[in-house]
């Protein structure tokens, strides 16, 4: 049973304590970050550490394990993740613990963990993220079900068996959505809709924007928002699901601290997302590998605010019996040709336009609301404040890390789709040409 005598906190902002943040009576709020030691999860520790919480990170370590099957690695040196917890400890003196636990498959020690914990919040990064990975063979897509959706199940059940009142804030994606418009911006999650009855009335609804997942990986994003839509409902559990935009950047202010605490930079063409792929092979020499049209409109955000978003998150939870709070995480839309065009500007970089392995929109336009983290207080990070310093800061320092044999995207959404390799577009152009 939770402790009687802590305050309510429900209502949003009861119990705030200093610098907004909730506290328990007497101490910090407990929180746990499922994947921990990845891009998104290590810098949101560190920050939810900083201000005070207490942090433990669960993590399988997966995707570490995933690089040594890709063969590739981060191009930043990143530590262990005891080292990681150690250096963090040693320069700041404040809690950080790290479990080693597969939240997919190891049920038990998730619950164990829970009851015995006692979490205030649960931060949900744990699982796999890389829609090229999920696409690359039937092992990875059913990998990428099982994993992602079975770890989404797992925390539910646990929190429902738990007994407990623990707010879940999970990292989702706007590629629930699709990047289609139509006409109108993409709302918060919910969409209202005009339903012609029998008797001939017209009645107004609420339903989940629909979905359009164009990966598997994707899919598993929309699956869990179904499993959320149940538990908000039956169980009455408190949930808000981020749909977050690519991220982009590399370190935040903790991560910046000491280079031992470094955030992994993703480049390969599995895991490295479109606009630090880009920054790194301009860093590199290697031609900015621009997919099919380089049309597709996608939203972004810097990974300062990813953290920052998270923080506001767990201050302004639903209440219990409130529907799933879906929060648009995004900062700023992007076609994919300006951002290479605006890299290739800046770095003196060759663009490739190769042939695109993906099945998506040659073009699309993209119009998002964003309005409930600009009115939490959220100041975005613009592209212009950032760029320069992740070319010089991030991709030159580390570039002779890099295997460019890692670069192009390989994996393939059918058969008819063949892998972005700039050698490919260049024996295009030699055919186009003859
Ligand atoms: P990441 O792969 O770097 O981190 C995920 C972490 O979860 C890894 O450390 C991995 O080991 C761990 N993990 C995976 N499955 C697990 C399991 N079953 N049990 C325990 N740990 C497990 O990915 P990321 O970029 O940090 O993304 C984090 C979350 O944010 C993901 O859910 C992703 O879908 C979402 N997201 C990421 C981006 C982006 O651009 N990186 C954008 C939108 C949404
Ligand atoms: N692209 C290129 N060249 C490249 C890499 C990508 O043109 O070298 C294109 C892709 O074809 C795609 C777009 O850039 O049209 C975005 O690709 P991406 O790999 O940067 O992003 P995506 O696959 O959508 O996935 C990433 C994260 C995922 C997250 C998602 C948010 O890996 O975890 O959910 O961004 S969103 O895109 O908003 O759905």
């Amino acid at each position: 049973m939770r402790n009687a005598s802590r305050p309510s906190r429900r209502g949003g902002s009861q119990g705030l304590g200093p610098g907004g943040m909730f506290r328990r009576s007497g101490g910090a709020t407990k929180v746990f970050v499922l994947g921990g030691d990845g891009f998104c999860g290590w810098p949101t520790s560190l920050r939810l550490s900083n201000l005070g919480h207490d942090v433990v990170i669960l993590d399988n370590l997966s995707r570490r394990n995933i690089d040594n099957e890709l063969e590739v690695g981060s191009l930043t040196p990143i530590s262990t993740p005891g080292v990681r917890v150690r250096t963090w400890q040693e320069l700041t003196g404040k809690s950080l613990r790290y479990e080693r636990v597969d939240v997919a498959q190891d049920y038990a020690r998730l619950l164990e963990l829970i009851v015995t914990e006692k979490p205030d919040a649960i931060v949900h990064f744990a699982e796999q993220r890389a829609a090229p990975y999920s696409m690359k063979s039937s092992a990875h897509k059913r990998y990428t079900v099982d994993n992602n959706t079975n770890a989404t199940h797992n925390v539910l059940a646990a929190m429902v068996e738990s007994g407990l009142d623990v707010h879940l804030v999970h990292l989702g994606t706007m590629g629930v959505y699709g990047y289609g418009t139509a006409g109108m911006k993409i709302p918060e999650g919910y969409l209202k809709v005009e339903v012609k009855t029998d008797d001939g009335r017209t009645v107004e609804q609420e339903i989940l924007y629909p979905t359009n997942p164009g990966s598997v990986y994707h899919m598993t994003k929309t699956l869990d928002q179904l499993l959320f839509f149940y538990y908000a409902k039956n169980d009455r559990l408190r949930i808000t699901d981020l749909h977050q935009g690519i991220v982009w950047g590399t370190n935040t202010a903790e991560t910046n601290l000491d280079e031992r605490l470094i955030n992994r930079f993703d480049y390969d063409g599995d895991y490295g997302t479109v606009l630090n792929r880009f920054l790194m092979e301009a860093a590199v020499g290697f031609p900015l590998t621009v997919h099919g049209t380089g049309g597709q409109t996608r939203a972004f955000i810097h990974i300062q605010d990813t953290v920052r978003c998270v923080e506001l998150a767990l201050e302004n939870p639903p209440q219990k019996g409130d529907r799933v709070s879906i929060i648009n995480q995004m900062t700023e839309t992007h076609r994919v040709r300006d951002l290479a065009a605006l890299i290739a500007q800046l770095t003196g970089a060759e663009i490739a336009y190769v042939p695109n392995p993906r099945k998506e929109d040659a073009e699309n336009d993209l119009h998002v609301r964003n309005d409930t983290f600009l009115g939490l207080g959220l100041a975005p990070t613009k592209l212009a404040d950032g760029l320069l310093v992740e070319v010089t800061e991030i991709a030159r320092k580390y570039a002779g890390r890099a295997d460019l044999s890692k670069i192009p995207s390989t994996s393939t959404w059918t058969r008819d789709n063949r892998p972005g390799d700039p050698a490919l577009a260049l024996e295009r152009e030699k055919v186009e040409k003859a």
